[in-house]
């Protein structure tokens, strides 16, 4: 019991009562996945930064006896280079538990993913439906699949994915944001879109990193975990605002991970992960397996898909193939649309030019001097400059379009 400056007795547990209740929480934990049925593979997907290495590694703190290590790199180094190098990285039982004699539990298998970022459109979706059939390759590139959507298409996609071996289907999703950041909403609807229109339906959970950033009784902070909790449809029970290990808590508690756990960020983490792995809770129509087409398209008879119009996308069909026509090929269009008037005009003009100066000269000499001067622009230089300059603006213009995609 404290006594604290606003004059109020406060129960504050010491250091041996919460590592009592830590205790308490693993055995019902270990309870819960005790017999019967298989590990779980559960599926940590955020956007970038948002902390879910450092919630990964916690998890596996709490389950180990050992206590915490860094079996998921943390640390946000503007995100690129970690995210297109692995897309989905898995640490079973056997990577974090140490000790054998656990190894009877069924302990979860965690999914580590990178590479979704706060976008929802018909790639991405896909790409959820093949990572949620585990069909995805362990530490493939997402940006392979990327190029293969581009060059041969959601079908073409769905082709190559559909061959796989079923390696990790996942059996729960844990959705994660910072408390302290914009909530990823387009990230949350395809997510919520993929876990629960499909055929094979997927429990959703929901955490919110950063609780020793903000004030919970702060109005913006309480309007922001409402948001969170309707967008991807969670109850109490299936969400958890928590801090994890990282290196904001060992300095503002002047203790560090790597000589002690830290019992008081456990207790939450496993409460929650007893209802995330509880095994009453079912996949609905688990058995199901990646199709070639989603249940929220309609099939034309020749095997090929019509797509519902995403915000940023729409369809042509081409030879009877489907192509999508997105924000970047309308910007690219109205742009050569735009340069193909300029120089319309600008040739008009030159034609007007040199119809003046087929009347006004005689070979390379004019009656005037500026007449001359006109002359000599519009032959050679000035048509060099326009030609260039159009043709970077087209490349430039490329590139950067290609960049944002
Ligand atoms: N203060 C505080 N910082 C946190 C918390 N969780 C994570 N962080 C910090 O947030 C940063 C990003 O954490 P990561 O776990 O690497 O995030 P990530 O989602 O795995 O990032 P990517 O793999 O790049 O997508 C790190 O510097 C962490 O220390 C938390 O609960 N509180
Ligand atoms: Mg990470």
């Amino acid at each position: 019991m404290m006594y604290n400056e606003e004059e109020k007795w406060t129960f504050e547990k010491t250091e041996e009562e919460y590592e009592e209740e830590r205790q308490r929480e693993v055995r019902l934990f270990q309870k819960r996945v005790e017999t019967g049925g298989r590990a779980l593979n559960i599926a940590l997907i955020g956007p970038s930064g948002c902390g879910k290495s450092s919630f990964c590694n916690s998890i596996m703190t709490a389950f180990n006896v050992e206590g915490w290590r860094e079996w998921a790199t943390t640390g946000h180094y503007g995100g690129l280079a970690e995210q297109v190098t692995h897309s989905l990285l898995s640490f079973p039982k056997s990577d974090y538990l140490g000790l054998s004699a656990l190894n009877d539990y069924n302990y979860p298998t965690l999914v580590d993913m990178n590479g979704f970022n706060d976008s929802s459109d018909t790639m991405v979706e896909e790409l959820l439906r093949i990572v949620f059939f585990g069909k995805l390759p362990e530490e493939e590139k997402l940006m392979h699949a990327v190029k293969l959507y581009r060059s041969k298409g959601i079908d073409g996609l769905r082709d190559h994915y559909s061959k796989n071996y079923e390696h990790l289907k996942i059996d729960r999703i844990i959705f994660i944001a910072s408390a302290t950041s914009p909530l990823p909403n387009r990230l949350m609807e395809a997510v919520r879109n993929i876990a629960r229109k499909e055929d094979r339906v997927i429990p959703v959970f929901g955490v919110l990193t950063q609780k020793d950033r903000i004030n919970e009784e702060d109005k913006d902070y309480q309007a922001l975990e409402k948001d969170f909790r309707e967008g991807l449809g969670l109850p109490y029970n299936r969400f958890l605002l928590c801090t994890t290990y990282c290196d904001d808590y060992d300095m503002h508690h002047g203790k560090s991970r790597l000589d002690q756990r830290h019992p008081e960020l456990d207790i939450p983490i496993l409460k929650f992960m007893r209802q995330v792995c509880d095994p009453v809770m079912k996949v609905i129509k688990d058995e199901t397996e990646y199709k070639m087409q989603s249940p929220n398209n309609t099939a034309t008879p020749n095997n090929q898909v019509t797509n519902e119009a995403s915000p940023n996308e729409s369809w042509a069909t081409i030879n009877g193939r489907s192509l999508p026509i997105n924000d970047a090929m309308w910007i690219r269009g109205l742009v050569i649309a735009v340069l193909i008037n300029v120089l319309l005009s600008f040739m008009s003009k030159s034609m007007d030019i040199s119809r003046v100066c087929a009347e006004q000269c005689t070979g390379t000499k004019c009656h005037s001097g500026s007449v001359q001067f006109l002359c000599e622009e519009q032959s050679g230089f000035g048509r060099i400059i326009v030609t260039f300059l159009s043709v970077a603006v087209v490349v430039g213009l490329d590139i950067i379009l290609d960049k944002l995609e």
